[in-house]
C-alpha cells in the first residue's frame, strides 16, 4: 500500500471516533464518506493530482474532512493561518499557485476580497459521491507548510507522502498511539505541529480527536475530564494551564488522568515541567521538530523523559553536531544540530536556491544550536540566528517585521529580537531609531497600526522601543546579541 493510501484507509478504524468538534462527534466512517464526498466536488470542480489547495478555516469537524478530501485528488494541501493579513495572505496564495481555496463563514469574505481565485465553502463541500481512484507516488508532494525564515517572507517546505507517512508512523509507534486514545487538539492547524502530530498521527492510529478552535485552559481540563488519554501542547499552554489550576487547585487530580501530555515548538521550561510533575500529572514528554524536518527527536515513552532535553532521536532519524566549518563535534560540545534521514522535506516550494542553502549534502542545517550528551540526550540551547524568534511556538523572522517598520518615513532603521519572557519563551521587541525631531511617542502607535495591518497577530511587536543608535559591530553588522543583553538589563525589575 502507498503511504497515501495509509491514510486514507480511514474505513479500518470503522465506527471508532474520529472527531469531536463543535456539535459534530464522527465516527472513521462518518469522516471518510464525507471527506469522499468532498473529495468528489473538488474533482468536479476540477481539481487534477498535484494542483494546490489552500485551506484557510478556523478548526472544524469539516476543515478536517476538506484536508482529507484534498488528499483524495492527490492535490497538495496549503495550510493558511486564518488570522493571516492581507499582505501575507496574497504572498502564501501567489508563491503556492493555489488554484482553489478551502473557507468557512468567517475567512470567506476576506479571501473573496483577497482574489480572483475560487473560494468555497469547507461546510458545502459535500456533493459529490466518490473520488477518482488515483496511483500517487510515495515522493509525490503531500502539502506544502509555509514557515518563517531569516529572509524576507515565509517559504513553503514541501512535504512528501514518505515523509509525512514515515514521521507520523515513527511517532505513533514511539508514543503508542492506537484506538482508545483521545487527543486533546487546541493547536493551530497551519503548521506542523497541529496538523502532523495532531491529526495526521491520530488518523493514522485511530485515535480520536477533541478539536478546538482555540486554547483554553478549561477546555482542556474538561476534556481530561471526559476522558483525553493523550494532549499535545506547545509551552505557553502548560504555562497558561499551571495559572489556571493555582486558582482551583481541586482541578489538578485531572492531570493525573491522561496518560501522555507531549510539548514542542519551543523549549519547555524545566521549572513549568516541575511544576506540572508537582500537582500530579506525569511527566511531559518534550520532543523537538522542525517544519522542513517534520518531528525527529524525542523522550522515551519507557524511560527517563529528561526535563531540559528533547530526548534521543526517533527511530530512522540520523544527527549530528558540526563546527562552523561543518566537522562533527564530539559529545559535550556545543553546535548546529543537522538532520538526516526519510522524514526531511523535499525542497522550498519555488526556491531552489533557498533549499540548496538548507542542506549539507543529505543533511538538513536545522540553525539550532545544541548538545549532545555522552548517553545520546539532546539538548537544545539556542539558535545560530538571533533573526529567528519563537513566540509562544510560532516562528517569527525578524526580517520580516523589519522590512515592514522600515517603509515608514520616519523610521532611519530598526531592528527586531526575541526578548526572553516567562509565558511566550520570547518576546517580540522592535527597536527603532527615528528620524532627528519625529516625536516618538506619536511615532509608536503608528509603527502598532503598521504592523497590524501588514503582520498577523503574533509577528507583531510586544514592545516598540526608540534608541539614538543601533549597536554595530566593526562590519557595520547590527550587533543584535548586545542589543537583547541591553534590553534584558533595562527591563530587569528594580530591585
Ligand atoms: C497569541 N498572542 C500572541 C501569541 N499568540 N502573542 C505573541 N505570540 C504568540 N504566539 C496574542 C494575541 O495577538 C493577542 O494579543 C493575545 O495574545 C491573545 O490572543 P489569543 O488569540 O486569545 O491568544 P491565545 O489563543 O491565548 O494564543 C496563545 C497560544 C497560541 C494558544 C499559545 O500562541 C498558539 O496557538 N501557539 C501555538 C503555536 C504553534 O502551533 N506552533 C507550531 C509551529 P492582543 O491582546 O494584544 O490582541 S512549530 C512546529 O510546527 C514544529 C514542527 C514543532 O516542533 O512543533
Ligand atoms: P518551526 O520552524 O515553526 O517548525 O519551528 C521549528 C523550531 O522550533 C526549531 O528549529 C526549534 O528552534 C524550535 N523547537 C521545536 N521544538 C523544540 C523544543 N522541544 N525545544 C526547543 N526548541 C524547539
Amino acid at each position: 500500500m502507498g503511504l497515501r493510501a495509509r491514510l486514507l484507509a480511514l474505513p479500518r478504524f470503522a465506527d471508532a471516533t474520529a472527531l469531536i468538534a463543535g456539535d459534530a462527534r464522527w465516527s472513521y466512517q462518518e469522516l471518510d464518506l464525507r471527506a469522499r464526498r468532498a473529495g468528489a466536488a473538488l474533482a468536479a470542480a476540477g481539481v487534477a493530482p498535484g494542483d494546490r489547495v489552500a485551506v484557510c478555516a478556523a478548526s472544524s469537524a469539516e476543515h478536517i474532512a476538506a484536508i482529507v478530501a484534498v488528499h483524495h485528488v492527490g492535490a497538495i494541501l496549503v495550510p493558511i493561518n486564518p488570522r493571516a493579513s492581507a499582505p501575507e495572505l496574497r504572498h502564501v496564495l501567489e508563491d503556492s499557485g493555489a488554484s482553489i481555496l478551502l473557507a468557512d463563514s468567517t475567512t470567506r469574505p476576506t479571501l473573496i476580497g483577497l482574489t480572483d481565485r475560487r473560494v468555497y465553502d469547507v461546510v458545502t463541500l459535500s456533493q459529490g459521491e466518490e473520488p477518482p481512484a488515483l496511483a500517487v507516488a510515495d515522493e509525490d508532494i503531500a502539502a506544502i507548510v509555509y514557515t518563517s525564515g531569516t529572509t524576507g517572507r515565509s517559504k513553503g517546505a514541501a512535504l512528501s507522502w514518505r515523509a509525512l507517512v514515515t514521521a507520523m508512523a515513527t511517532l505513533g509507534a514511539a508514543w503508542g498511539l492506537g484506538p482508545g486514545d483521545r487527543v486533546s487538539h487546541a493547536l493551530p492547524l497551519f503548521h506542523v505541529h497541529g496538523l502532523c502530530v495532531g491529526i495526521y498521527a491520530s488518523l493514522l492510529h485511530g485515535v480520536a480527536i477533541a478539536l478546538h478552535s482555540r486554547f483554553l485552559p478549561s477546555t482542556l481540563l474538561d476534556d481530561l475530564a471526559a476522558g483525553a488519554t493523550v494532549v499535545h501542547a506547545v509551552p505557553t499552554m502548560y504555562s497558561r494551564l499551571l495559572e489556571t489550576l493555582a486558582l482551583a487547585p481541586e482541578l489538578a487530580p485531572l492531570l493525573a488522568r491522561a496518560r501522555l501530555f507531549t510539548a514542542g515548538s519551543a523549549a519547555l521550561s524545566p521549572d513549568v515541567h516541575a511544576a506540572f510533575v508537582g500537582l500530579g500529572g506525569p511527566p511531559i514528554l518534550e520532543r523537538y521538530g522542525m517544519t522542513e524536518t517534520l518531528i525527529t527527536i524525542s523522550n522515551p515513552l519507557a524511560g527517563e523523559r529528561r526535563p531540559g532535553s528533547v530526548g534521543l532521536p526517533l527511530p530512522g532519524v540520523e544527527i549530528r553536531i558540526v563546527d562552523d566549518d561543518g566537522c562533527e563535534l564530539e559529545a559535550g560540545t556545543p553546535g548546529e544540530l543537522q538532520i538526516a534521514g526519510p522524514t526531511l522535506m523535499t525542497g522550498y516550494w519555488n526556491a531552489p536556491e533557498a533549499t540548496r542553502a538548507a542542506f549539507d549534502g543529505r543533511w538538513f542545517r536545522t540553525g539550532d544550536t545544541a548538545i549532545r550528551g555522552p548517553d545520546g540526550y539532546v539538548q537544545i540551547i539556542g539558535r545560530t540566528s538571533l533573526d529567528i524568534i519563537k513566540s509562544g511556538g510560532f516562528k517569527v523572522g525578524a526580517r520580516e517585521i523589519e522590512d515592514v517598520l522600515a517603509r515608514h518615513p520616519h523610521v532611519v532603521e530598526v531592528a527586531v529580537i526575541g526578548r526572553p519572557d516567562p509565558e511566550w519563551g520570547e518576546r517580540v521587541v522592535a527597536v527603532v531609531v527615528a528620524r532627528p525631531g519625529v516625536d516618538s511617542a506619536a511615532l509608536a502607535p503608528t509603527l502598532a497600526e503598521l504592523a497590524r495591518l501588514e503582520l498577523t497577530h503574533y509577528k507583531q511587536p510586544r514592545e516598540i522601543v526608540f534608541v539614538d543608535a543601533l549597536p554595530r559591530n566593526a562590519m557595520g553588522k547590527v550587533e543584535k546579541a548586545k542589543l537583547r543583553a541591553t534590553l534584558s538589563v533595562s527591563a530587569a525589575p528594580d530591585p
